[in-house]
């Protein structure tokens, strides 16, 4: 196998370096060697609790410290969530995850979450969650309910994470990453761009993950939504061609994941989105909206694929195929 995790920061720097065409040479040889570059998995998102999380984040709207407008909501019910889902699973579909605004959930928090990851399976769709830090118990109780995918993110490089966050430390976020690995589940794990970081940040970010004990399965790329009232709203935006490097640099590091175009689509036109695809993205979050913020409307999606020849995945990413 070709997937490598004793990369070192000169050699992703110099990944980050080299011409635009033969980083993306290298992007679509590593993506044929491991996926069918025609298929693009698709996840619908849905905010389970929004607003009020004590966390400090300097990107999010649902931090209880900045005044961002966002109107606070309880947990959803299990029927909201139901049909939420199925209406995305009939949209195209294939995994549904449910994002909550919290430190750590509660253990009686994840009595309801449970519920809702098993009327979720039993839609025949995939699941994730992301409720924040995980005990090692809670992880092995999300597993034994059948939960397929966990999504906890770094963030961005170690040297850069405490210009972001300082509520809970960069090891924190390793440690509830090993929980959910050890449990047995799937890991989401990725980071945002675009919060005013280095080019060596980036790098930094690509390295830790590629580095795991193992690699996340699934890889999300989120380019910064701007909120008002957030600290790093009115942060100079990141080249649009430097956030194609690093889709690409992140396609040629963890070759076997699945890395998603994540946050960020809506300011994106067709032409930059076509560049993620070419450069290895072939995940993305699908449905109007992400979890408080925009996301592009299905139907411009659905068009978008088409003109593009992509066809959305009926199961979860198949791979790997022989080279076309
Ligand atoms: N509270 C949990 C946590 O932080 O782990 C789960 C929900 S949190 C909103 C999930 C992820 O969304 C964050 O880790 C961050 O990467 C991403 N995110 C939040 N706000 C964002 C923004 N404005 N732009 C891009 N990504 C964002
Ligand atoms: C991820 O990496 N991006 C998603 C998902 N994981 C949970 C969240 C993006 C949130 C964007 C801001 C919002 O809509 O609140
Ligand atoms: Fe809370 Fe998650 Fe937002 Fe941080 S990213 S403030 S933990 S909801």
């Amino acid at each position: 196998m070709d997937i490598r995790q004793n990369w070192t920061k000169t050699e992703v720097l110099s990944l980050f370096e080299l011409p635009f065409n033969q980083l993306m040479f290298r992007a679509q040889t590593a993506h044929r060697q491991h996926f069918d570059p025609s298929e693009v998995q698709a996840s619908t998102l849905m905010s389970i609790k929004t607003g009020a999380c004590p966390e400090d984040c300097k990107y999010c709207p649902q931090s209880v410290r900045y005044d961002t407008g966002l109107e606070r909501e309880a947990l959803v019910a299990l029927d909201d969530v139901l049909a939420a889902a199925e209406a995305a699973r009939q949209g195209g579909a294939t995994r549904f995850c449910m994002g909550a605004a919290w430190r750590q959930p509660k253990d009686r928090d994840l009595d309801a979450v449970i519920a809702m990851v098993q009327g979720v399976r039993d839609l025949g769709m995939e699941t994730c969650l992301t409720l924040g830090m995980l005990s090692r118990g809670q992880a092995e109780r999300l597993k034994d309910a059948g939960l397929d995918y966990y999504n906890h993110n770094l963030d961005t490089s170690p040297e850069h994470y405490p210009e972001i966050i300082s509520t809970r430390t960069y090891d924190d976020r390793l440690d509830t990453l090993r929980n959910v690995r050890e449990a047995g589940m799937k890991v989401c794990c990725g980071g945002i761009v675009g919060m005013g970081e280095t080019r060596a940040d980036r790098a930094g970010l690509l390295l830790e993950l590629a580095n795991l004990p193992e690699q996340p399965q699934s890889v999300p790329i989120n380019n910064l939504v701007q909120v008002p009232g957030t600290p790093l709203d009115g942060t100079a935006p990141l080249d649009p061609l430097e956030f194609v490097r690093t889709i690409a640099v992140a396609r040629v590091m963890m070759p076997a994941s699945v890395v998603r175009l994540s946050a960020g689509r809506t300011e994106m036109s067709d032409e930059l989105q076509a560049l993620c695809f070419l450069a290895g993205a072939n995940s993305l979050f699908y449905g109007d909206k992400l979890l408080t913020t925009g996301n592009p409307e299905a139907e411009r999606d659905r068009a978008l694929l088409e003109r593009l020849g992509l066809r959305m995945s009926t199961a979860s990413v198949s791979g790997p195929v022989s080279p076309a």
